[in-house]
Order: C-alpha cells, then sequence, then structure tokens
C-alpha cells in the first residue's frame, strides 16, 4: 500500500458495476456525482444499460433518501424521488457487487430508519495543549485542520465525504464539543473554513454542522451576558445564524455543549436547559436548522466522599422535569448509557423518560474507553443490543425506535492516519455505525461481513472466516480482561488507556467502584443505595433493584455485593473476575494468533499495522489482567479456585 488506503471502497470493489454498462438519468450535483462514481469505476454509458439509475419522474413514496432496486429482463434498475436516494442506491449496488446483477431479484424498497445520521468530530483548530489536535482522537491528526490552520489541501475530505455516504451518514458536525477560544471563530469571522469543508461534503449529500461555545455573544459578540432570555443575546444569535446560512445555505445546524466539564451554559443566568436549547433553536428555524443540544450534564466536580451524589442519576435529573419544553428543532443528545460510554453500561433511562422531545442518541466510535484503537474492539454488536433494547415492557418502542425523533450519533473515530483509524480493522467500526443508523434491526455479523467483502475483496475464505471470528466477539473479550461486571473506569485518570483500579476512586468525577475487604460495586437501588434504579419505567426498575434478576454484566453497576455473592452464572463474584481476565487475555493472545496464519494474505502496510496493534493488545490485556486480578485477591484474599498465577 502507497498512500491513503481505500478502507471499504477500494477500486475492486465497484469492479462489477465497472464492468456494465450503465445509464444514470437524472439532474443535480449528487446525480454528477453518481456520474461521476460509475465512470471511474470504468463502467461505459449506454442507452441499453445492464444498470440503470434514475429520478423518478412522479415521485412516489420513497422520501428524500430512499430507493428502489429491481432485476429483470437483464437489466437492475435503481429509482429514487430525489438525487440522495440515487446516491445511496448507487452504493447499494457496489455493495451488492455481482449479486446485482446475476438473477433476476423482485422490487425491494429501501429506506433509512433515521433521518439523521451523524458523525461528530472531536477536532480542534488549534492544538489543544491537554487534549491534542483530536480530543480523544486515536488515528493521528485531524482531517479539517492542521496546527491551526484549516489544510489547504482538502481533497482527503472528499474522499471522507465518500466513504460516508457509501454507509448513509449525511451529517457532520465538524469540530469538538469543547469549544476553545480559537474554535469559537469558526462562527463567525472562520466560517469561510466550515464553508470550505462543507463544499467537500455536499456533493456527497452530507451536511456541515457545528459546535458553538453558548458564551459565544461574550465571546465574539462583545456583549456584557450570554443570558438566552436577554433580547440582545437573542438577536445576536439570531443575526450570526443569518449570516451562516448566507454563507452555508444547507448548513445543518449547532451542537453544545452546555455547563459541562467547564463549559459555560444556561445555569450561569439561572435559565434551564431548555432556555438555552430553545434561544439557538428559534435562531436556527428560519432557516431549517437543528440545535443538538448534549445531555451530558453532571457535577465533575464532586467529593468522593459524599455518597448522595450520583452521577449515573444526573441527565435524568437534569432533563426529564424538561420533557416537552424543547422547540420542535431542539433535539437532545443523549449519550446511550447513563455515565460515559463504558465498556458495558445500562440503557439510559433518559430515553424513556422524554416522549414530549426529539432525542438523538449519541455513541462514541472513537475508542476511548474501549481500546483507543490499539486493541481490537468491533463495537456494533454493542450498538444493535443498545438500539433493540426496550426500555419500557417488551411491546414498548426499541431505542431506535425513540431515536427517530432525533437520530444516531457516533463521536467520530477517524483523523489523518493513512488507514483512517489508526488500526485498520477499526475502520469496520465508523461503517457499522452507518449502516446501524440506517438499518438499526440489521445483524452486526452481517454487517461485519459486508465489510469484510468490501475491504478485502480479494480475501480467499480463510482470511474472512479469520477476520470474522477475531472480531465478532472481540467486544466481550475486551470486556473479560477490563473492569469486572458493569462497573466501568477503573482506567488511567487522564488518557484513559490501561488500567488503573483506583485512578479514579478518589477524584471529583463520580466513577467509583467502592471496593473494599469484603465487596465491590455500587448501590444504585432505591432500597439502600443511591435510587438511580428509580429512574427506570418497568420492568427494569424491578429487575435492576433486585439483586437475584439483574444481568450479571451489570451487577457492579447497580449493586455492592460481597465477594463471595454468587451470580447467575453459578460462580461468585470474585471467581468470575479471574476466570474472565485469564480468559480475556488468553482470548487476545489468540486473536493475535490467528492473524499471524493469515496476515501475509492482505497488503504488507495492512498486515504490519495489524500486527504492531496485536502485539500491544496483548500486551496490555495481560496488564490488565494481572492488575486486576492482584488487586482483588490483595483486598479480598481469596485464592483462584485454578490455582493460577495472581501477584
Ligand atoms: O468521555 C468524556 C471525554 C471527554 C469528552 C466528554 C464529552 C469532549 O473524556 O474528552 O469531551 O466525554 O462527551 O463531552
Amino acid at each position: 500500500m502507497t498512500g491513503i488506503h481505500p478502507a471499504w471502497l477500494p477500486a475492486e470493489a465497484f469492479r462489477a458495476v465497472g464492468s456494465r454498462r450503465v445509464a444514470v438519468h437524472g439532474d443535480g450535483e449528487l446525480v454528477d456525482t453518481i456520474r461521476a462514481e460509475v465512470a471511474s469505476a470504468g463502467s461505459p454509458s449506454s442507452s441499453s444499460p445492464d444498470l440503470a439509475l434514475s429520478i423518478a419522474a412522479t415521485p412516489g413514496s420513497l422520501g428524500d433518501e430512499g430507493f428502489a432496486l429491481a432485476r429483470s429482463d437483464g437489466v437492475t434498475t435503481v429509482v429514487a424521488d430525489a438525487p440522495a436516494g440515487l446516491l445511496y442506491g448507487f452504493f447499494h449496488v457496489v455493495r451488492l457487487g455481482e449479486a446485482a446483477f446475476n438473477a433476476d431479484r423482485p422490487v425491494e424498497e429501501h429506506r433509512p430508519a433515521l433521518r439523521r445520521r451523524m458523525v461528530e468530530h472531536w477536532d480542534n483548530v488549534h492544538v489543544n495543549p491537554v487534549m491534542g489536535q483530536v480530543e480523544r482522537g486515536y488515528a493521528g491528526g485531524s482531517l479539517f485542520w492542521e496546527r491551526g490552520a484549516l489544510r489547504a489541501d482538502l481533497r482527503r475530505v472528499r474522499d471522507y465525504a465518500r466513504l460516508l455516504a457509501s454507509c448513509g451518514i449525511n451529517a457532520v458536525a465538524v469540530n469538538n464539543v469543547n469549544v476553545h477560544a480559537t474554535e469559537a471563530h469558526l462562527l463567525t469571522d472562520r466560517l469561510g473554513e466550515v464553508a470550505a469543508i462543507a463544499a467537500e461534503l455536499r456533493p456527497y449529500g452530507i451536511r456541515v454542522h457545528l459546535s458553538v461555545n453558548f458564551a459565544s455573544p461574550i465571546m465574539l459578540g462583545g456583549l456584557a451576558t450570554a443570558d438566552p432570555l436577554d433580547p440582545s443575546v437573542r438577536e445576536w444569535w439570531a443575526a450570526t445564524t443569518s449570516r451562516v446560512y448566507e454563507t452555508i445555505p444547507d448548513f445543518g445546524g449547532y451542537v453544545v455543549k452546555a455547563d459541562s466539564e467547564g463549559q459555560p451554559g444556561p445555569f450561569a443566568y439561572g435559565r434551564s436547559h431548555a432556555d438555552g436549547a430553545n434561544m439557538l433553536a428559534d435562531a436556527l428555524a428560519p432557516h431549517g436548522g437543528v440545535v443538538h443540544w448534549r445531555a451530558f450534564v453532571y457535577n465533575h466536580r464532586q467529593d468522593w466522599r459524599d455518597r448522595s451524589t450520583d452521577r449515573a442519576r444526573a441527565a435524568y435529573d437534569h432533563f426529564a422535569p424538561l420533557d416537552g419544553q424543547f422547540h420542535d428543532n431542539a433535539i437532545l443528545q443523549v449519550k446511550h448509557g447513563p455515565i460515559d460510554f463504558q465498556t458495558r453500561e445500562p440503557v439510559s433511562p433518559v430515553i424513556a423518560a422524554m416522549p414530549g422531545t426529539r432525542l438523538a442518541v449519541e455513541l462514541q466510535a472513537t475508542q476511548e474507553y474501549t481500546g483507543q484503537q490499539r486493541h481490537v474492539c468491533y463495537l456494533a454488536p454493542m450498538w444493535s443490543e443498545m438500539l433493540r433494547f426496550r426500555l419500557h415492557a417488551d411491546d414498548g418502542p426499541a431505542v431506535a425506535a425513540i431515536a427517530e425523533s432525533g437520530g444516531l450519533v457516533a463521536v467520530s473515530n477517524v483523523g489523518d492516519d493513512p488507514f483512517w483509524t489508526g488500526h485498520p480493522l477499526a475502520q469496520a467500526n465508523l461503517y457499522a455505525f452507518g449502516r446501524l443508523a440506517w438499518a438499526p434491526d440489521a445483524d452486526p455479523l452481517a454487517i461485519l461481513d459486508e465489510w469484510i467483502g468490501l475491504t478485502f475483496p480479494a480475501a480467499p475464505p480463510q482470511l474472512r472466516q479469520t477476520l470474522r471470528a477475531m472480531m465478532d466477539d472481540s467486544w466481550h473479550t475486551y470486556e473479560k480482561y477490563t473492569a469486572p461486571l458493569g462497573v466501568g473506569f477503573m482506567v488511567r485518570p487522564g488518557h484513559h488507556y490501561g488500567p488503573d483500579v483506583d485512578g479514579y476512586e478518589y477524584t471529583s468525577w463520580g466513577t467509583y467502584h467502592f471496593a473494599d475487604r469484603d465487596g465491590v460495586g455500587v448501590d444504585r437501588t432505591r432500597a439502600t443505595g443511591t435510587g438511580f434504579t428509580g429512574q427506570y419505567p418497568q420492568p427494569w426498575a424491578d429487575v435492576y433493584e433486585s439483586l437475584d434478576q439483574c444481568p450479571d454484566e451489570l451487577l457492579l453497576f447497580f449493586h455492592h455485593v460481597p465477594y463471595g455473592h454468587v451470580l447467575r452464572s453459578g460462580s461468585t463474584v470474585i471467581q468470575h473476575i479471574y476466570d474472565t481476565h485469564f480468559d480475556g487475555a488468553d482470548e487476545a493472545a489468540r486473536i493475535r494468533d490467528s492473524w499471524s496464519v493469515v496476515g501475509h494474505l492482505v497488503d504488507p502496510g495492512v498486515d504490519a499495522r495489524v500486527r504492531e496493534r496485536l502485539d500491544e493488545q496483548v500486551r496490555s490485556a495481560e496488564e490488565w489482567r494481572d492488575q486486576i486480578n492482584t488487586y482483588f485477591f490483595r483486598k479480598s484474599g481469596v485464592p483462584d479456585a485454578k490455582n493460577r498465577r495472581i501477584y
């Protein structure tokens, strides 16, 4: 490999289309994009085509982004009501490859389940002294900015847009939700940079969104206040937003992190988060924009001695009482779990609590807490479980259905690294995110197979099967050797990589495990704990409350139990900790072994990068195993029933 890895769109992935005669009917920028794609695939254009892509003369019921696909009489046809749908239909044909051409197909209609399918970058313009160019980025620098300036050459952004569109993503927020002094200016005097990025994304149907600082009227407008009910503040936002739309007519809207981890917000003025969000919603409404207002609001200056404050409760306590108060173009963006993208969390109860509010669900493709793109960790099984979860009873809506009102958002795992994502296999997470946002019911294993097929089109069956086996269950493997039974954290403070069991235990961040000589876990019950279980509707309020019914994998999230507590699996908590940590580290070693057999079947550059990462994963998994096991052995004094080496 020389240059930039093509990810899931190598030239070979276009071979089936490229060897067919293709006709494209329709007008508009996105249809021209399809024409350019067809030409670069090598397809001759033809009036008697093998593949006909057309905008319907009279729009039917496919919507802006849907398409219909069929094959009969030797012609594969894709029809859409609008150009974006035709583009998605084109990429669907690419995904199908030969299968799109080798037999008749009855008409299939495809429409995205979620209208907003968004990737958010935590990219900084100015290299942040603590967080670097990309906050929680594990794939090099930013695709957009380099050391304080917009990149002169944005061609790679166009390639990025193509990758995103091919898996169905239609919105990108370009900058970090922690909006520092330099980045605040993207809204005003540096708006041209956002417009330049928008111009690269637009041909692939992707709208640009911008993270803004709530205190912008003070920072940029010279006002004395950012009070959302102050008329001069409202006028400033309205005028500023109008200028944004003069420059970027299809601008998507704002993303806001307010009153969170040091960011300014409406609390300073005694106003609610609905007041703050609605002010921005009103400024955006005349232009058709939306504000994504984040629900990640909690006290990060907690006293660890204070057992009454529970970070898991915070989003619900702040936002559930505001249900019904948000304007229609204000979308409350909720992290999928109540804390912070841990390897295992229950689904956030906020998602069930706000039927009168448009909700977007946020997840983390960047692997901050799941191995930082040094460990193989295919996240689609976790996301799929969450999207299918029904917070009410079995007949209530799944999370994905609730998110239809606002969308699905992933924090990006991409940077300027030649492999896009650092670990080449981490590309699968971005791909799977797009596919799940389009079809949340899709099977994560089928998505993985699809990704393998596109990314390694020449792969012999042995390579495909090995990749599948390495990746499919890799989230569980990671879970086994890290913090046990849903208790979370136990990572090194600051960078969050590797084990540090007590690293956060006596800090202000609200992420504790309370291990002592007798037991471990956080009592979040109504009976004796923080009462967090009461934020869930039934049956979960009772299931999580009950020691007997609580699922094992979440036991320590909800309960503080003695080491001898017997899990539903039949094992004690302490023995489970030992067993999973030995198993997890062994599995990491097996993943590496299996790659060593097939690595030579891929490009040497890919092989070298994967090997380097697997070595680190094995080293790190052993470190996790030994620190966790030793810690709990020393605390509990309970020996391993299998007498393995603990230090
Ligand atoms: O997980 C935490 C991260 C912060 C991040 C924050 C958030 C952008 O450690 O780096 O800040 O979440 O989601 O706002």
